[in-house]
């Protein structure tokens, strides 16, 4: 059985991950693959459980280190329970966040060390890696506005600007250092056209031509 393609969604606070992320495994079934839909941190049992006290705005603030261990202990019960076995299977595993956003938020949003994050992301991952890293690019700005006309703010929504510009160059630096890997949607347009980019992207993947 050939194993299917690791694709994740990524980019700052209310770009439109969780918006498309829907549209985009019907888009895939329609061309005939088996899709998975799940999400980080979370996504099994144990790591929707880990979800609610990472993202919880009642508890007092961590310890960055604290975070980082608990987005990979979650990671670590999602790839082992769901993720891995989908993959296979020859499923499409399609998550709304994974590693990268570790990187960006943790790494580049609260400065612990990148190397940090590389061992742990060793240790969990092994080799595995998403096959592309789908970012949804957008100006902080416009991005909190979305996020905040939603309603009540979690614990990573009440950071302030700088944070999210660091979080926004993050991602922007990883993606600029292996392009074909890292597809950008420019995230401002309307939803009509994020939506043709996403078409596009998910063409090139599927004719084989994502990453030359
Ligand atoms: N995190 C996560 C880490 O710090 N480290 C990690 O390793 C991981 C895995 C997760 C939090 O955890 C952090 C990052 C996050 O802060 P979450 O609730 O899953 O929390 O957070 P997000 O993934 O950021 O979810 P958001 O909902 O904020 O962002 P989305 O999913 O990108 O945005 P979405 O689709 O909900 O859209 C937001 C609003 O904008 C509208 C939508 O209708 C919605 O109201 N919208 C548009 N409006 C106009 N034009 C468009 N093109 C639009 N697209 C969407």
């Amino acid at each position: 059985m050939q194993r299917g393609k690791f694709i994740t969604l990524e980019g700052g606070e209310g770009a439109g991950k969780s918006t498309n992320v829907a549209w985009l495994a019907d888009y895939l079934r329609e061309q005939g693959k088996d899709v998975l839909v799940t999400r980080e941190p979370g996504g099994t049992e144990v790591s929707e459980a880990i979800r609610n006290v990472l993202l919880s705005p009642e508890l007092p603030a961590m310890h960055p280190d604290t975070e980082l261990l608990l987005m990979f202990a979650a990671r670590n019960e999602h790839l082992r329970k769901k993720i891995l076995p989908a993959l296979e299977q020859g499923m499409w595993v399609i998550c709304d966040r994974f590693t990268d956003a570790t990187y960006a938020y943790q790494g580049y949003g609260r400065n612990i060390p990148l190397q940090r994050i590389a061992e742990l992301e060793q240790w969990v991952q092994g080799d595995l890696r998403p096959d592309y890293v789908i970012l949804f690019d957008l100006d902080v700005t416009t991005g909190m506005a979305r996020a905040q006309a939603r309603g009540r703010a979690d614990r990573f929504e009440q950071e302030h600007a700088a944070f999210f510009e660091r979080i926004r160059n993050g991602y922007q630096q990883r993606a600029q250092q292996v392009p074909s890997r890292y597809p950008i949607v420019d995230a401002a347009q309307p939803l009509g056209p994020v939506r043709m980019q996403l078409q596009q992207i998910i063409n090139r993947i599927l004719t084989g031509m994502g990453q030359e």
